[in-house]
């Protein structure tokens, strides 16, 4: 008896503890939406994609089919110019799609480098649930799709292509570069989030973690990639660890930003493991990009990587290394766009 007690007590206040440090650290808490399912997703637009996998989640279904649906409204939008139809090709003039998923049970898949399919999201989640495997690249994927009934398309828009046209005269390959199209993209009526300066505009992946009315969490996340990088080239939104991760004990998180800079430090599962010692979402988004600039000193400054999170009790937060970044919540307490706090 006394042993137990010793125990839940230590337990207790060492869990107390590692709160106390975190606020300690000038985190504010979260709000919380307890009991409630919620959904966030990466950038202020998403609030459309979030809308759609609302109309799972508030209907008492499950995370995991509430994101499928949710990312899906991007991927076919081809005014999204980071994801799916419209998604800006690589230096080829290819658009090549990545994608993952991952549920409650730690079942995921992913697909990477993945050509003329509107929805690898749905791939990577029949990659999941049909095969032995959890990841399938380029024409390996691309045949898996077309044999489960998947319609090969010309995911390559008019506008997308002109822009294409336009930076082969230099073909300068910017990891940060301003678009001029993208500038024009304007956000959805009535939630505006604050403008987005334009440094930050080829970063648009979206990233979507949702928690159900269980108490459940899955995750997805999808993107065309960097603008005109190298044909093959992979980032971190397909990759289980790096651009999404979800543990059913603790929460979810994803990324958005310069890939390369995620994959280094397995970015959304340091911000999931940091949530298990005790840390806000926010304060674990923060740590993790602190742990950039540890790594990668001023080198870190002048590219963009936002993060975000959710934990078990619903409360979620993000944060990234430059302003501008920002996040589509929904829950029964509403429709909201966050700006992320950020280090630089
Ligand atoms: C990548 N993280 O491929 C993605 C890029 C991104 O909108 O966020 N683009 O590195």
């Amino acid at each position: 008896m006394f042993r137990r007690k010793f125990l839940q007590t230590s337990v207790l206040s060492s869990l107390g503890l590692i709160i106390n440090k975190a606020h300690a650290n000038g985190d504010a808490p979260a709000p919380t939406v307890k009991g409630s399912p919620i959904v966030i997703s990466t950038w202020g637009p998403n609030v459309k994609a979030n809308a759609e996998a609302w109309t799972i989640l508030g209907k008492g279904g499950r995370a995991l089919d509430a994101v499928e649906a949710g990312v899906k409204i991007p991927e076919a939008d081809p005014a999204d110019m980071s994801v799916g139809y419209g998604g800006l090709p690589d230096r080829d003039g290819r658009v090549t799609l990545d994608a993952c998923i991952m549920d409650e049970n730690g079942n995921i898949g992913s697909v990477m480098c993945l050509e003329h399919i509107m929805h690898p999201i749905s791939v990577a989640r029949l990659v999941m649930e049909k095969t032995p495997h959890v990841q399938l690249v380029g024409d390996g994927a691309l045949q898996f799709a077309l044999a489960n009934g998947f319609k090969k398309e010309n995911l390559l828009t008019p506008q997308a292509e002109k822009a294409w046209r336009s930076w082969l005269k230099e073909s300068k390959y910017d990891p940060m570069i301003i678009n001029e199209l993208l500038k024009e993209k304007t956000p959805p009526s009535g939630n505006e989030p604050e403008p987005m300066p334009g440094l930050m505009l080829n970063h648009d992946t979206i990233g979507m973690i949702a928690k159900d009315v269980y108490g459940n969490v899955s995750g997805a996340c999808t993107t065309s990639g960097m603008a005109y990088k190298m044909h093959g080239r992979v980032g971190d939104s397909p990759i289980i660890g790096a651009g999404l991760f979800v543990d059913n004990e603790v929460g979810a998180a994803t990324a958005t930003g310069v890939g390369e800079e995620v994959v280094r430090i397995c970015g959304s599962h340091t911000v999931v493991e940091l949530m298990r010692q005790g840390m806000s979402p926010e304060l674990a988004c923060k740590k993790a990009v602190e742990r950039m600039f540890k790594i990668r000193g001023n080198k870190a400054r002048d590219l963009q990587v936002g993060f975000i999170a959710v934990n078990k009790k619903g409360e979620f937060g993000g944060y990234a290394i430059q302003k501008g970044f920002n996040y589509a919540v929904q829950s029964n307490a509403g429709v909201k766009v966050y700006n992320a706090k950020s280090i630089v």
